[in-house]
């Protein structure tokens, strides 16, 4: 018997949930943030439900980050992104709000510094300031994910 569901990505690889798919294998997921920080944010999610990197299977870990990298050239190949972050929130206590392991992988475009800066500390802090945050439209995440996956596709 599968243990039970406990984050909202649980439901979401689950399919329960919508989400706007990248890539997914039997170990990890890669979906569209609802709030991005920037055009094409998309978090990398082990199917493994834990909420830090200490609890997940070690095995796991490198293939992880290995589909964190890919995407990061993905972003840069099909939407002309720059650069990337790789942020980690690894656990509540460091601004984590989906107890659920992620690797956010947050594209960086030109001239887009002090946008993307401060929606990086709105997005730190949100736990802090509970502020509601405006979810991106479907359609229009849906479109950034297929360009990503085919530039996935193309590599
Ligand atoms: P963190 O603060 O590191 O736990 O980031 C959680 C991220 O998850 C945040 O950027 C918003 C995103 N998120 C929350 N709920 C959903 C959801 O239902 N669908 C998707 N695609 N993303 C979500």
């Amino acid at each position: 018997m599968n243990p039970p569901a406990r984050s909202i990505f649980d439901h979401i690889i689950a399919g329960a949930l919508p989400a706007s798919f990248v890539c997914r294998d039997a170990h990890c997921v890669a979906f569209m943030d609802i709030n991005p920080v920037s055009r094409g944010h998309v978090l990398v999610v082990p199917v493994q439900s834990v909420a830090t990197l200490e609890e997940l299977d070690p095995q796991v870990l490198p293939r992880l980050w290995q589909v964190a990298v890919r995407i990061g050239a993905a972003q840069r190949a099909g939407l002309g992104s720059l650069a990337q972050h790789f942020l980690v929130n690894d656990g509540k206590d460091a601004s984590q709000s989906v107890p659920h392991v992620h690797i956010h992988v947050i594209p960086r475009y030109p001239g887009d510094t002090a946008r993307t800066l401060r929606r990086m500390i709105w997005h730190l802090a949100t736990l802090k300031l509970r502020r509601g945050a405006r979810p991106a439209l479907r359609e229009e995440l849906d479109g950034t994910a297929a360009a990503i996956r085919r530039a996935l596709e193309a590599a």
